[in-house]
């Protein structure tokens, strides 16, 4: 099994998207929890890519091509993620603003309707003014924000103030790779979550 993940791992540093899909399905071919081939090899592999783009030793396109191969294999692994119960509440979820970093988001999107919410996807680089028409549209019973760049994580508070203004009792969850629960905590989130799995059992847990 390691040797599998290993393969993915690498598949996803050099950015083969047709290699990832094809390595994935056939981890979970030979059964292979999904579970394991996202923390294991795939969420690793991001890092890795980012560490090296932090040592100036990748670049854009690595990472660009990083990133589409990760969502190539997030792809083959949806099926396995989304199946389960379904009616738990219904969620919106987006990228703030100035933001584009969409795979996380995405992976918290498929573990939530793994675990049985229905999920309405805003996409990235959402204007706060859009957070507030999607909740008011929607009515969801969690709105998600999702920030990646310490600049950006600096419209989570604001998106909560604005959606508060709207309806006060509304819950909110956040995450992403520079936010952590004091964060959460001081921006008056009601839940924050470090991964996906967690993102599910934290929504879960403020429905009751
Ligand atoms: C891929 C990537 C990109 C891709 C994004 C492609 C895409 N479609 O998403 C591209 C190339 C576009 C990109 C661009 C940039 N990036 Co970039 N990128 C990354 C990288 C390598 C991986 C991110 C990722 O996908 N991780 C994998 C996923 C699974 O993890 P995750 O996003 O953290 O999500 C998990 C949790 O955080 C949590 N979560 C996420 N959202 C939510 C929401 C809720 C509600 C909850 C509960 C939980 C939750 O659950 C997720 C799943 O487990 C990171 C490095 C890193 N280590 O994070 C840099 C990184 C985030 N990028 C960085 C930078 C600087 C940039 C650029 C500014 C580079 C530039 N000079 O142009 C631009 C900014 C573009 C913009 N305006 O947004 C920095 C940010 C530094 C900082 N702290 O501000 C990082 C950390 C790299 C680095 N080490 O310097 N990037």
């Amino acid at each position: 099994m390691r040797e599998i993940l290993e393969a993915i791992g690498k598949a996803i540093v050099e950015g083969e998207e047709e290699e990832t899909r094809r390595l994935v399905e056939e981890a979970l071919q030979g059964g292979v929890d999904p579970r394991k081939i996202l923390e294991d090899a795939m969420m690793p592999a991001m890092e890795d890519i980012g560490e090296r783009f932090s040592r100036g030793e990748a670049f854009i396109p690595e990472l660009i091509v990083a990133a589409e191969a990760m969502q190539r294999g997030m792809e083959a692994l949806k099926p396995r993620l989304a199946e389960g119960e379904r009616g738990r509440g219904l969620v919106v979820l987006g990228t703030v603003q100035g933001d584009i970093h969409s795979i996380g988001k995405n992976l918290v999107r498929m573990c939530l309707e793994g675990a049985g919410f229905e999920v309405v996807d805003i996409g990235e680089d959402v204007k706060t003014e859009r957070f507030v028409e999607a909740y008011r549209e929607h009515r969801p019973d969690i709105l998600g924000l999702s920030a990646l760049l310490s600049s950006t994580m600096q419209r989570i508070p604001e998106v909560i103030e604005a959606v508060r203004a709207e309806d006060s009792g509304a819950l909110i969850m956040v995450g992403g790779a520079p936010v952590t629960q004091e964060f959460a905590d001081r921006s008056g989130a009601d839940g924050y979550a470090p991964n996906a799995f967690e993102a599910a059992r934290k929504a879960k847990e403020l429905l009751g």
